[in-house]
């Protein structure tokens, strides 16, 4: 379904790929070499390592991006979380398991990537569970019955995919190699949950109902899962130019469109917008207005569900402190026979 076909190259020519990657240059002669290395190394499309040279905005912004989307990740294991006990046959609480599980570890390769930019996952742990840290806006809303597993797995894991192909291709090596990975796994989570919708809409009418209530409550909040319009994003202009998103909000937006409607028409439900049209001009799905005010409150703690998801990261993050403590006091005891031995 979501492979990595959809790694498009980027489209250096265009207009406004053009502005988003005008931005200034080094302040001062003394950096001026190094940033004109780090220059050619970008535009070159190489990897820039944790020991190379970086501008320290280019780290800042990796550590902020990295660090939400490693948020997002463990945040992400409770809407689905809640169903482990409630999943309707063994194969489908197995399944489930095995996801939560995936997202879990795509939460640790993403702290350990950031990690080799300078910033402890403590640091990054305190700011997730103060509130200081943004994570995704999807998480934030409730999953009312067993059909919200089928449309995470199908249009938030399709969303997420397609905005993590191209992060494959990041300047950041460490965050590239980590994304391989990760998309991997998201197109096995976004395939399970396509086929636990097939499933359901060979059911019974309630089944069907079920199945177009969890689309109809999912849909818009998973366009807004790409971020603000461009015009609105302050973030994507050095993002560009450093080769950390190769896509636009917007265009990755318009993506997904593209490639869901043909999938939401095979599963037989009705995406809820009424001016999602094929433009043959544009040769795209036009599609009608996001709510950005809904979208913001979420995004700045208002959200349905962000009192509770915060509530629950923080107890279990209590919850495991003996785990922390025992698997620390368990090195220390390994290092110091290992010191023994070799004295
Ligand atoms: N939710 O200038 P912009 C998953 C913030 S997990 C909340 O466009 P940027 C999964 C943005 O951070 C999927 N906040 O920013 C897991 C910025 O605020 P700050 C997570 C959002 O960084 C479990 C401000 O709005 N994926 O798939 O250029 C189960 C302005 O935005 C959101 C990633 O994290 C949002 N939706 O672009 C199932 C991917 N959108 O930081 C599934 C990596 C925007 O200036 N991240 N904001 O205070 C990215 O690709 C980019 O960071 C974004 C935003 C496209 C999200």
């Amino acid at each position: 379904m979501y492979t990595q076909s959809f790694n498009v190259p980027d489209d250096a020519g265009d207009a406004k790929t053009a502005r988003l990657k005008a931005v200034p240059g080094p302040v001062d002669a003394a950096e001026a070499a190094l940033q004109a290395h780090f220059d050619t190394v970008i535009d070159a499309d190489h990897k820039v390592e944790p020991r190379d040279w970086m501008p320290e905005a280019y780290r800042k912004t990796l550590v902020r991006q990295i660090s939400q989307h490693a948020h997002s990740e463990i945040v992400g294991m409770l809407p689905e979380g809640n169903w482990i006990s409630r999943a309707p046959s063994l194969k489908r609480k197995a399944i489930l398991i095995a996801k939560v599980q995936d997202e879990g570890g795509h939460g640790l390769y993403l702290y350990s990537a950031a990690e080799t930019l300078g910033t402890s996952r403590d640091q990054m742990l305190d700011g997730l569970h103060s509130g200081k840290a943004k994570y995704s806006s999807i998480f934030n809303y409730p999953t009312l019955n067993w059909a919200d597993v089928g449309v995470i797995g199908w249009l938030v894991d399709g969303a997420a995919i397609m905005n993590q192909i191209p992060l494959c291709r990041c300047s950041y090596g460490p965050y590239a190699r980590a994304m391989i990975r990760v998309c991997k796994e998201e197109s096995f989570h976004q395939r399970q949950g396509y086929e636990a919708l097939l499933v359901m809409m060979q059911g019974t009418a309630e089944q069907k109902a079920m199945v177009q209530d969890a689309v109809n409550r999912y849909w818009w909040k998973c366009l807004a899962m790409f971020g603000p319009p461009d015009a609105d994003s302050p973030n994507s202009v050095q993002g560009m130019r450093w080769g950390i998103k190769r896509i636009s909000n917007d265009d990755l937006r318009q993506k997904f469109v593209d490639a869901t409607v043909p999938q939401a028409e095979v599963l037989g439900v009705t995406l809820p917008d009424p001016d999602l049209k094929w433009n043959e001009a544009r040769g795209h799905y036009d599609y009608g207005q996001i709510d950005w005010d809904e979208f913001w409150a979420t995004v700045n703690g208002n959200g349905p569900m962000n009192k509770e998801r915060l509530a629950t990261r923080v107890k279990a993050h209590e919850q495991g402190a003996w785990v922390r403590d025992a698997a620390l006091a368990h090195a220390r005891k390994q290092q110091q026979r290992q010191q023994k031995e070799a004295a």
